[in-house]
């Protein structure tokens, strides 16, 4: 019977015979936290000294091996034994030690798999070194010991692209010496037993020769630089394989510098941020209510949205009904969807076989009655609130009891869409984003009557359709179009002050967004930012400051990609401004009596970004988003805010909230309506504190 030694809480030693076992066990992926990493150091230096062991195994409990460093700790003051440490000691013991891999074996899981003298993989295991998306670089010797297993361009390639490669890509690719099927305790022990009686060949990866491999470098070093200019830690990956060419212990100590390089850049901080936003979004008030469980989900509406959304639904694997109000609707929609089903197999999301059998879970009509069966139904028709009432009113008396009702609605009041219906504790809002089975982001919009069970509801349903679920209260917007709509309009008042709107997209692209808000704009449709602006011209305040230059470009028959032109000309050997778009821009400054004057790249970020932080914070301060994160996640996955900023209001934080407050009181002077300091953001300056402290 082996025996049982616990280390630590998290750490325990079985003996077998001549062999011993390392047990890891700190869920929910073993992350190499200190007491994983404290316990691993005591346990190689007992078994090494202990004269009747000749080999060790090395596993994890639970659903993975470990999934790297503690990222919780990352940004405090680091702890003795560090990581690189752990893993060299590892690599120094003198009895041969047999790890076995499974789960998502990622970071400085990897890092100490390849300081082990064997690895044993499960056919299902995926490995990755993913440091680069926080930010970082493998900082336990990954950079140094990949190479040395897999060669320079292997290495390059999974460090900078942070991918998870599958086990037999790793086997073949030199990073995995077996697989085998099993439980890992007991793949550990026979790989233990094989390396005690010398039935596999054990190695030092340290004192494996490295290829260098100039052309790689070359490549990668280009590939960074065309990719991700305003990146940081992708270059340093890059420089620290490169030091793989030198002995070890040099190639280490530059891999430490270029880690602790990475470890300091504000970068690393704001995509840890997005990390976490990522995962803390799914911790709704709600979460512990009990889901109903969904097979057939209804889709009214077959445009982009609808179909996008029945897309989506069906490659997470449920039963799809797509309703519309015509034959030619319908077939329109049907091939939509089609059209989206054949792009997933293009990208490898879904072969053929898989196509026919996603297709052949779909079914369409042109009456609401066909939904009867339903255990969701989303909306997606045009934004018109007599129509969605009278979808809903149809819906309540269609739908079986339990039913749940849902309005992709990206403006309109959910309440009084519930209002229409018997039941509107079973009718929350589901805010896809275009195109719906590709962005990642929903908003899950809470009524004032939506039941716990619905919003249970909708939480798992975005977790199935692999999406990032972010609760929002009910206001004009929710969380990411009211925020749009406010932070737009510092873009709009800079353009009519005498910013060029090419100066204006080229300086927000300069910040890490993917495109400028013009671009966006041609990009998305000008029309529909005019209906919004036509819907809402009657109750806009009078003292509210009006640009009304996208109004006559659209009045012009300029809605921008669509029709070729608005902001920009579209089309063959086109792209630059529009002049008409000039032309107008000049005669509505003239009109406002507007003497131009310039805007730096930095002035006009700094406007951008305070008018995004003031309404973030309002989003807050009235209970519309819970947390802080919440809208950061918003932007980030719905609205292209660069990732590696972590958010705005993680930004906030950054550049402190006096500035913030200071920079909208100066901003004030021209236009107090618009710039107005949120009570929120002065209550927490006042207190020392930060948004981080509202993320809990
Ligand atoms: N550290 C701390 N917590 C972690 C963690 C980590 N490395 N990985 C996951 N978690 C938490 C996560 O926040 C969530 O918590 C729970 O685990 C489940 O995660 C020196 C410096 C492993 C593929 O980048 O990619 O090693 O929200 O919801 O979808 O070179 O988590 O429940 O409270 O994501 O099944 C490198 C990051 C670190 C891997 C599982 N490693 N993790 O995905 O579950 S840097 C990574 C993941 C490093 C060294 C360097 C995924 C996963 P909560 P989950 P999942």
């Amino acid at each position: 019977m082996a025996a049982t030694e616990t280390i630590n809480d998290v750490v325990q030693v079985e003996r077998e015979g001549a062999v011993a076992l390392i047990r890891i066990d700190n869920p929910p992926v073993n992350a190499a936290g200190l007491a994983v990493r404290a316990g691993l150091v005591d346990a190689i230096d007992a078994l090494e000294a202990d004269m009747e062991v000749k080999a060790i195994g090395l596993y994890a409990a639970g659903r993975t091996f470990i999934a790297g460093a503690d990222i919780r700790e990352f940004g405090k003051p680091p702890v003795d034994p560090w990581l690189p440490d752990v893993v060299n000691r590892i690599e120094d013991c003198a009895k041969p030690v047999v790890c076995a891999l499974h789960g998502t074996t990622l970071g400085g899981g990897l890092e100490v798999a390849m300081a082990a003298h064997y690895r044993i993989g499960t056919p299902r295991l995926r490995i990755g070194l993913p440091e680069v998306s926080l930010g970082l670089l493998p900082g336990a010797g990954g950079t140094q010991r990949a190479p040395r297993l897999a060669g320079m361009r292997m290495a390059l390639d999974m460090i900078t692209s942070g991918r998870h490669v599958p086990a037999q890509e790793a086997l073949e690719a030199g990073l995995l010496d077996e697989i085998r099927d099993g439980a890992p305790r007991e793949i550990a022990l026979a790989g233990a037993r094989d390396a005690a009686e010398a039935r596999i060949e054990t190695r030092r990866t340290g004192d494996l020769p490295v290829a260098p491999d100039e052309a790689a470098l070359a490549d990668y070093r280009a590939k960074m630089a065309a990719e991700v200019p305003h990146l940081f830690s992708p270059h340093k990956c890059v420089e620290a394989v490169a030091a793989a060419a030198r002995p070890l212990a040099e190639g280490l100590a530059e891999e430490r510098a270029l880690f602790h390089a990475c470890q300091d850049s504000p970068q690393r901080a704001g995509l840890v941020h997005a990390f976490f936003a990522e995962r803390a979004v799914a911790k709704f008030p709600e979460r512990d209510a009990e889901p109903r469980e969904l097979k057939r989900i209804g889709v009214i509406g077959g445009g982009t949205m609808g179909s996008g959304i029945a897309t989506a639904c069906l490659l997470a694997g449920y039963d799809v009904t797509l309703v519309e109000a015509s034959t030619e609707a319908l077939e329109r929609g049907l091939a939509t969807v089609t059209k989206n089903l054949d792009g997933a197999v293009t990208r490898g999301k879904l072969d053929a076989a898989g196509r026919e059998a996603t297709l052949a879970r779909l079914d369409s009509a042109t009456e609401i009655a066909a939904l009867g069966q339903a255990d969701l139904v989303i909306e997606a028709v045009f934004e018109d609130m007599g129509v969605k009432k009278e979808i809903f009113g149809k819906l309540d008396a269609t739908l079986a009891p339990g039913a749940i009702m849902a309005t992709n609605t990206s403006y309109l009041d959910v309440n009084e869409i519930a209002a229409a219906t018997s039941r509107p504790e079973a009718v929350l809002g589901l805010h896809f984003f275009s195109p719906a089975h590709v962005m990642k982001l929903v908003e899950i919009v809470v009524a004032d009557r939506t039941a716990p069970e619905t919003v249970a509801t909708g939480l798992a349903l975005a977790k199935k359709l692999r999406k990032i679920g972010v609760r929002s209260g009910v206001c004009d917007g929710f969380i990411g179009n009211r925020l749009m709509q406010h932070y737009r309009k510092a873009a709009d008042y800079m353009l009519l002050d005498g910013a060029h709107f090419q100066e204006i997209d080229r300086a927000l692209e300069g910040f890490g967004f993917a495109m400028g808000p013009f671009r966006v704009s041609d990009l998305a449709g000008l029309d529909i930012g005019w209906s919004y602006r036509k819907r809402h011209a009657d109750t806009r305040p009078a003292q509210e400051r009006y640009v009304p230059v996208a109004d006559r470009i659209c009045e012009a028959g300029m809605f921008g990609r669509k029709t070729g032109s608005g902001y920009y000309l579209y089309g063959a050997g086109q792209g630059g401004p529009n002049p008409e778009a000039e032309r107008i821009l000049e005669e509505e400054r003239a009109r406002a009596g507007v003497t131009p004057r310039s805007f730096t790249d930095e002035e006009i970020v700094a406007r951008y970004m305070t008018a995004m932080i003031a309404e973030a914070t309002r989003v807050v301060e009235d209970g519309i988003a819970q947390r802080p994160i919440d809208v950061d996640a918003v932007l980030l996955f719905g609205y292209g805010f660069p990732r590696f900023r972590g958010g705005p209001l993680h930004h906030a934080d950054r550049i402190g909230l006096d500035e913030v407050i200071r920079r909208i009181e100066t901003y004030a002077a021209e236009d107090p309506h618009y710039w107005q300091v949120p009570g929120l953001l002065r209550r927490l300056a006042g207190e020392g504190k930060t948004f981080a402290d509202l993320n809990g």
